[in-house]
């Protein structure tokens, strides 16, 4: 079904889906870009209320659609984009760390084991939408299973990296960039995607996942020494290279854009952002550079706080989506999948999905989603200690899995989680403690177990998975500020 013109084919369409009638009607499927980007923090976008941050091309899209304030993620980066290629949580794909994880022996607890790699009988937002006539992209990191057998091209995406190297595109095969030079290499390969997969005979579906704007932190030397000269605002952090590095992506995204506009595909793509976690506060553990905070959320990635978890979503959609619109409505990474098969009149995959079709949302930021709560599950020692997580209407219950000690956050008067209400509101803490404890099991959930070779003195030791040698975390966190010392990165004035 390349078109859907007829009202009546639309109409039994809609009934049969579920699909609410304003997109049903939208003249033809929807081209669909979405860009995800790594590590970028909650208030890091000058839409999102940063002070110094300049991100005109993403605020003009906020302007343009919806922009979500309670979008949530996971705490790390595979296991959010496990959340998005499958629709599931986390604690259901099993993968809820990064790959391959952390390793630290003698902590309190065994973290469970992960599967290392993405399951191939998982339908993918790829493989949904080229079932329902779309052409697919994938450009960018992936990490979610290393080896050409669990590439995305293995996972529905038609034009990859992979690809591109086999038509020559792609000239060589060095060491992957980061930086700014990976934002540039990114972008030419999905401008490419557009310019020959695009506006052809079928719609397309382009997933486009930064590298930026993890560490290393760099930048263009030009945009750090803008931000070096500007006037700093008299609190937070507002480190110029931080600041250059998100201005150049949104730079690179403003040029992907004008592609779209050049190409006169703009008026039927969805267009599509989000971050993959929270924001880094310091380079690295243990004394690096600060370069970002989460402010006014608490803490930052590889924790269940918000500053771990809640990150951007802003979607344009020209005549579908209302122009410069919030919802406040609590959404997550695995809501995308239904929601692509909705935009793209996909038939939703067979597998369990958690998360819902965001569409009435979109059409009406103001809406209600039939679900009432938001689950999280983090049982590794990261920037924190294992712990599960709900989100019910205004408020978050934590559970630390060392001890059972639980957090009780009203979002709504307390955005910092600041003030922990598990003592004086009793009654909803077990609610939402037992209703967590439940979700668990539903989900079969993996949890940590007590380790019989726990060690205080020795519980900050990091091993490698590979190796089972000791990591040298000092040394490893320098390469980092080795790394942001060249070629594009200045350091900041004093
Ligand atoms: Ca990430």
């Amino acid at each position: 079904m390349k078109n859907c013109r007829t009202t009546l084919l639309c109409a039994a369409f809609a009934l049969l889906s579920g699909f609410t009638a304003n997109a049903a009607d939208h003249p033809g499927k929807p081209n669909i870009l979405f860009i995800l980007i790594d590590d970028m923090g909650w208030p890091d976008l000058a839409c999102y209320g940063h002070p110094f941050h300049e991100t005109p091309v993403i605020d003009s899209l906020a302007a343009e659609g919806v922009r979500f304030t309670d979008f949530y993620a996971t705490p790390v980066c595979s296991s959010s984009r496990s959340t998005i290629e499958s629709g599931q949580n986390s604690a259901r794909t099993g993968i809820t760390d990064f790959l391959p994880g952390h390793w630290r022996p003698f902590e309190k607890q065994i973290v469970p084991p992960m599967p290392q790699q993405l399951r191939h009988d998982l339908t993918t937002p790829g493989e949904a939408l080229r079932a329902a006539g779309y052409v697919t992209g994938y450009f960018g990191k992936w990490h979610l299973g290393r080896g050409a057998e669990f590439a995305p091209d293995t996972h529905g995406y038609q034009h990859t990296e992979q690809t591109l190297k086999e038509i020559g595109f792609i000239k060589r095969r060095g060491k992957r960039p980061a930086g700014p030079k990976s934002i540039d290499l990114f972008t030419d390969q999905a401008v490419y995607f557009l310019e020959n997969y695009a506006g052809k005979d079928k719609p397309f579906f382009l997933h486009l996942s930064h590298r930026a704007v993890h560490i290393p932190i760099q930048a263009r030397e030009e945009t750090i020494a803008k931000y070096v000269k500007k006037e700093k605002p008299e609190s937070g952090v507002n480190h110029p290279v931080y600041a250059a590095m998100i201005e150049d992506l949104d730079t690179a995204i403003g040029k992907l854009l004008n592609k779209l506009d050049e190409l006169k595909l703009s008026d039927n793509t969805a267009v599509v952002l989000a971050s993959d976690n929270g924001g880094l506060v310091e380079v690295y553990t243990g004394g690096g550079q600060i370069v970002s905070t989460n402010a006014p959320l608490r803490s930052e990635k590889g924790t269940i706080y918000e500053g771990g978890i809640r990150v951007p979503l802003i979607v344009k959609w020209p005549g579908v989506v209302p122009k410069g619109k919030t919802s406040t409505v609590p959404t997550a990474t695995w809501d995308l999948l239904p929601t692509f098969c909705a935009m793209g009149q996909a038939k939703q995959p067979t597998q369990t999905i958690d998360g819902v079709n965001l569409m009435p949302l979109l059409e009406n930021p103001t809406a209600n989603l039939a679900r009432d709560a938001i689950y999280f599950h983090y049982p590794h020692y990261h920037h924190s200690r294992p712990a599960s997580a709900m989100r019910q209407g205004n408020f978050k219950l934590i559970e630390w899995l060392e001890d059972g000690r639980l957090e009780l956050y009203d979002l709504n008067a307390d955005i910092g989680e600041s003030t922990n209400l598990a003592a004086s509101h009793p009654e909803r803490t077990a609610s939402m403690a037992a209703e967590l404890k439940q979700w668990r099991t539903q989900v079969g959930a993996k949890m940590p177990i007590p380790n019989p070779k726990a060690n205080a003195a020795k519980a900050h030791l990091w091993y490698s998975r590979s190796t089972q040698e000791e990591l040298d975390i000092k040394a490893f966190g320098d390469r980092f500020e080795k790394a942001a010392s060249k070629p594009y990165f200045r350091r900041p004035q004093p």
